[in-house]
């Protein structure tokens, strides 16, 4: 027991060390607008300590970095951290904490917050809703994660159609999408030259069926239904740091 308080001590010393190394010596790396955005998927390793978990998370959160933890189902992962920050060296950081904490990192994307394109026209307040959201929505547990592209192939190629046909067709899916309001938060961050997808899509429910349900519509939207296509889904519920190392076994 002694010797593995000792080990998480030496471990959190580390960190501090890593943290401080990239402050002194590194410019930050900072999109133009916008936030840096990872979903870390982990597992828990054989030698996962508990403490070490939780203070990166909370050095991360000091630091004015935003952190949603979340209970993943299944054999893909059992938790995700998403965190959003200013500065992409210190995403590096978590992930580096992370790691040495004994969780496995098993999948991963790498996103920036964005408003679209065909939103230019919304009011302030929702752009920055867009680009500094704030996470994660209250009282919407039910989590999934997916990434996606438009088509560009011979059978419908997105990046051919002129910007009004785009806009009429993403119009389309954002009327769609304004029936599931106040029961659904979605958070589109770009990945076009960042990760293997175009976007990332991450939806935060109060039910589970409601990101079946949202998903389902969607895919009857042209936008969706002749140019949509998908990466691995993750599903999971949000909970704090502490109740989601409980359940997924790290005690
Ligand atoms: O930002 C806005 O809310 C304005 C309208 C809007 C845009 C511009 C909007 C609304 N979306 C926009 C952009 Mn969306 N969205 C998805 C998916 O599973 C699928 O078929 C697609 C995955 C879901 C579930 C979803 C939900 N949306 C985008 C973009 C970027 C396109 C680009 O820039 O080229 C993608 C990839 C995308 C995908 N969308 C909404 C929703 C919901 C629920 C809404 C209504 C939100 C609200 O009114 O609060």
């Amino acid at each position: 027991m002694v010797g593995e308080r000792t080990g998480t001590a030496l471990r959190i010393d580390g960190h501090h060390a890593v943290r401080s190394y990239t402050q002194r010596m590194l410019a930050p790396a900072t999109p133009g607008e916008g936030l840096g955005v990872v979903h870390l998927f982990w597992s828990v390793g054989p030698l996962a300590d508990r403490d070490a978990v939780l203070a990166a998370l909370s050095t991360a959160q000091e630091q004015g970095d935003q952190i949603v933890t979340a209970s993943m189902l299944g054999h893909k992962a059992d938790l995700c951290v998403m965190a959003l920050s200013v500065d992409l060296w210190r995403l590096r950081v978590l992930q580096t904490a992370l790691a040495q904490a004994g969780l496995e990192l098993v999948d991963s994307y790498v996103s920036l917050t964005e408003v679209s394109e065909y939103a230019a026209g919304v009011p302030d307040e929702m752009k920055q809703a867009r680009l500094y959201p704030e996470l994660p929505p209250p009282e919407k547990p039910a989590f999934c994660f997916y990434p996606m592209s438009k088509r560009r192939n011979g059978d419908g190629n997105w990046f051919t159609l002129d910007f009004e046909a785009r806009k009429a067709l993403m119009y389309e899916h954002g009327a769609s999408g304004r029936a599931f309001a106040g029961r659904l938060v979605q958070l589109i961050t770009g990945s076009t030259g960042v990760d293997d997808f175009e976007w990332g899509v991450t939806l935060f429910a109060q039910r589970p069926d409601d990101l079946k349900e949202v998903v389902y519509t969607m895919r009857f939207d042209e936008a969706s239904a002749i140019y949509a296509e998908f990466g691995t889904f993750y599903t999971g519920m949000v909970a704090t740091p502490d109740e989601v190392l409980t359940t997924v076994g790290l005690l």
